[in-house]
This record gives structure tokens, C-alpha cells and sequence, in this order.
């Protein structure tokens, strides 16, 4: 299967997260790539599409702020990533302040997300990674692989949390539907509910969302990804929300995963967008299903019988020795 990444990806390094407490190394790494490319073998360059198609998503402000905080971080004579420590309460407000601190806090939601030197260049490249993959799918092949990293599914249009700045997912999506695809269905099958991506369709009839993860009331993002939550005004009924246990292995991953097929097929949609972490894996340090190896591919399997052109972008997964190995088991799927 084609896939697309960018070196330039790699610029994205933060060093620290806040985790459980403590500032730990930092879990999404380049260190991810390696173990892909390393079980793929190279990729493609992705193609520059410019900011364009990323402002069909993120507002100029937010993606103006992106590309500014770190060096107001410096400037303000900070070391080490930028990073927020105040954030406003809902329903405050809506100041515009220009402090480095207040506009970390005013476009994040949480203290696991850092702005590095290289963020942006990164996140840039992320989403060019998405869109070259979708080129592909919409010149024909029936599935590509888009190597994004940084992940993107928890980044809403204008707020950045769980490792992720610009939203890959939710770009390709957009731009599909400026192609021409009438309706999109977008499956995120990572361990976490892809929160940024659900905001930003929650409202529209014209992309349906279906995401399989732990349930919020354990698990991160916490105040996202309930199964109530279906969907606003247009967009009533386009979100399906399917959270699991921790602990769920195969069986019950693939009941849930068999519902959202089958609302994705009522759904009539003319091009799949799916949201894959390996975050399910056994595993993961962060994350808590049983998912093994070789379950992937027959995951994948069902998938692509949706018979939709597909468009595979990578978001979460942090068992870094298996990584390889899972992103190979679920592309050999489709
Ligand atoms: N102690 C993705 O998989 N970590 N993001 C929270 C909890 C955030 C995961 C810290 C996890 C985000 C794309
Ligand atoms: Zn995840």
C-alpha cells in the first residue's frame, strides 16, 4: 500500500509531559517512525498543499498562534517546550490577551500537549502526510496509508490536547467533501476518543463519525466519547459513540466494530477516513484493551469490506518495539 510521510515530522520532539503527576519522557516520540518505517520500509514525500485545506478546519488565529508560541515562550525567557499551566473555565469571558501563558491556556485542554521548536513544521507535514494519502484514494487506489505524526484526532478547530495540534483526519475529510464526495465517513478506531474530530463534525450531516474506545468514564479524554453523545441540529444521528471496557480483547472489540460498520453502511458514504491507533495493543503502556498482533488484520479485513476508498491515518500507539509489527498487520488487511 502507498504510504506518505515527511522527515520534516520528525522536528516535532518534545522532551516532557506531565503524566499521573510527574513530567516523564515524552510518549509520542519520533522514535515512533522509526519502528514503522523500519517494518514498512520507506515512504513516500507527501506533497505540499499549502495552508489552504488546514483552514478549512483551524481558524487563521489558532493556526497563527501554532506556529508563534514557541518563540513567545522564549521570548518571554522560558526553557525547555512551552507548555500551559492556567486554562479558562467554560462559560468565562472571552478575553484576547496577548501573554504567551493566557493564549497557551486559551487554545489547549489539557497539560500532556507541549509546543516544541518544531511543532508546527511538524504538525505541517502531519496533515501534507493526510492529504497525499488522499490524493491517492481519490486518484483511485483503494486504500493509502498516511504515516501522521504528530496524531491529530484529539485536536479540535481551534484547541490543541493529547499530543495532538492540527487535525489530520478531520482535513482529509474536509477536503474529500471540496472534491466532490457528497458524504464521508470517518471510523477512529484508536484507544481514545478522537474528541477533536467529533467537535468539529458534531453539528453536520454530511460526515458521520464513528469511534470505538475506552470508555470515558476510565479513560482519557474523560469529557468526550459517551454514548450519548450523537450528534447536534444536522449532524443529529452522525456520531456514534461505542465505548468498551478496559480489558477488551478481540471478541468484544469486534461486536463494536461490526455496529459501526453497519451504521457507517446505512450512512451511504462515498469515501472512508479511518482514525488508527495501535493504542489497543496488549501492550501499550498508556492504554488498557488486549488486543494482540495478528488480531489487526482481520480488523482491517472488515473494514475494507465496506468497499469504500480508504484513507488509513495514524494516530496513536506507544509499545514501541510491537508498533511495527501492528501497523503491518492491520495495512496487510486491506
Ligand atoms: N496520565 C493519542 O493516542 N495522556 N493520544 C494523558 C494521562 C494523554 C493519547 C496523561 C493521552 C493522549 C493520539
Ligand atoms: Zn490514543
Amino acid at each position: 500500500m502507498r504510504t506518505f510521510h515527511s522527515p520534516l515530522q520528525r522536528r516535532h520532539a518534545p522532551e516532557k509531559e506531565l503524566h499521573n503527576g510527574a513530567f516523564v519522557p515524552f510518549a509520542e516520540h519520533p522514535g515512533r517512525i522509526d519502528a514503522i518505517l523500519e517494518a514498512l520500509g520507506p515512504a513516500e514525500a507527501p506533497r505540499d498543499h499549502g495552508e489552504e485545506p488546514i483552514l478549512r478546519i483551524h481558524p487563521r488565529a489558532y493556526v497563527d498562534f501554532l506556529k508563534s508560541a514557541f518563540g513567545e515562550w522564549r521570548a518571554a525567557g522560558r526553557p525547555g517546550d512551552a507548555g500551559a499551566y492556567v486554562w479558562p473555565v467554560v462559560g468565562r469571558r472571552p478575553l484576547t490577551l496577548d501573554r504567551v501563558d493566557a493564549r497557551l491556556g486559551q487554545y489547549s485542554y489539557d497539560a500532556s500537549t507541549p509546543i516544541a521548536e518544531g511543532t508546527w513544521e511538524g504538525s505541517y507535514w502531519s496533515v501534507q502526510s493526510a492529504l497525499s494519502g488522499l490524493d491517492a484514494v481519490l486518484g483511485g487506489e483503494a486504500a493509502a496509508f498516511a504515516l501522521c505524526r504528530p496524531p491529530g484526532h484529539h485536536a479540535g478547530a481551534d484547541y490543541m490536547g493529547g499530543y495532538c495540534y492540527l487535525n489530520a483526519a478531520a482535513v482529509a475529510a474536509e477536503v474529500a467533501i471540496a472534491a466532490g464526495r457528497r458524504r464521508v465517513a470517518i471510523l477512529d478506531i484508536d484507544y481514545h476518543h478522537g474528541n477533536g474530530t467529533q467537535d468539529i463534525f458534531l453539528d453536520r450531516g454530511d460526515v458521520f463519525f464513528a469511534s470505538i474506545h475506552a470508555d470515558p468514564k476510565t479513560d482519557y479524554p474523560f469529557y468526550w466519547g459517551h454514548a450519548d453523545e450523537r450528534g447536534i441540529g444536522a449532524g443529529e444521528g452522525a456520531t456514534l459513540n461505542l465505548p468498551l471496557p478496559r480489558g477488551t480483547a478481540f471478541p468484544a472489540f469486534e461486536t463494536a466494530l461490526e455496529r459501526a460498520l453497519t451504521a457507517i453502511a446505512g450512512f451511504d458514504a462515498e469515501l472512508l477516513v479511518c482514525s488508527f491507533g495501535a493504542d489497543t495493543f496488549v501492550g501499550d503502556p498508556i492504554s488498557f484493551f488486549a488486543l494482540e498482533t495478528a488480531d489487526y488484520a482481520p480488523i482491517a479485513r472488515r473494514i475494507a469490506g465496506l468497499g469504500l476508498p480508504t484513507l488509513v491515518v495514524m494516530e496513536g500507539g506507544y509499545a514501541v518495539e510491537a508498533l511495527g509489527a501492528n501497523v503491518r498487520s492491520v495495512l496487510s488487511g486491506f
